[in-house]
């Protein structure tokens, strides 16, 4: 039988998250990364790619992956104990100041992501747009106005930084506790793993295919 012409392989939506760190014993953005590997959202395929919780190396992981896949969305996940809702950040700042050490032992403070780079990088997601389709949907988020001084930010910074000036929309999102996480953290909020990956889906699929400038809602803070 003559083999059917291959098809042309569908657009690939970059979906990354951490291994574990500080201590826990799992890192929920990985299990959410994980659980949406394969599946088809607005047309593209999603792959997902596990980073290390190190300086050094999740960049190297990250620049890796964009090179293998060429994503026409690209989304970093990372957990922030504490958090009660998926943080939808706005901005990437060009320092790493680390108040714990990484996975690796290193403990980097006042170091640019960087050298030379600008102070800053705004998410080119929708940020405002996915915030209202995730209350919408019943799932908790918000915008966030910083993913801190640690790995989250160190990779988020090197994501916007790897794709400035093309057409590739990315950005990050940092996730709550698990149930279980939260369980010996006395009054820590989390979320259960399905609304995470319920969320993600639908955030990845509002920033695949939303158009136009972002909503003109309020998303901001005080302090
Ligand atoms: N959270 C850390 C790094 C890895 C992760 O999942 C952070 O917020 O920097």
């Amino acid at each position: 039988m003559p083999r059917a012409a291959a098809r042309p392989a569908a657009p690939v939506i970059l979906l990354t998250g951490f291994e574990p760190f500080g201590g826990e014993s799992v890192n929920p953005s990985w299990l959410i990364a994980s659980a949406l590997d394969g599946e088809t959202v607005a047309g593209s395929t999603v792959r997902a790619v596990r980073l290390p919780t190190e300086f050094r190396a999740s960049l190297r992981v990250l620049r890796a992956a964009l090179r293998r896949h060429e994503p026409r969305l690209a989304v970093s996940l990372g957990q922030a104990g504490g958090r009660a809702e998926l943080s939808i950040e706005r901005i990437a700042i060009n320092v790493d100041d680390a108040r714990i050490p990484d996975n690796a032992d290193a403990r980097p403070i006042d170091v640019p992501v960087v050298r030379g780079g600008p102070a800053a990088y705004f998410s080119t997601l929708p940020v405002k747009a996915i915030v209202a389709g995730l209350a919408a949907r019943g799932v908790p988020a918000a915008v966030s106005q910083t993913a801190g001084t640690f790995v989250c930010n160190h990779v988020f910074y090197g994501l916007q930084h790897a794709l400035a000036g093309t057409r590739v929309r990315s950005g990050f999102v940092h996730v709550p506790y698990l149930p279980e996480q939260a369980a010996v953290w006395p009054g820590a909020p989390s979320l259960p793993l399905s609304t995470m990956v319920d969320g993600v889906r639908e955030a990845l699929r509002i920033a695949a295919t939303h158009v136009g400038p972002d909503l003109k809602v309020g998303g901001g803070a005080i302090d």
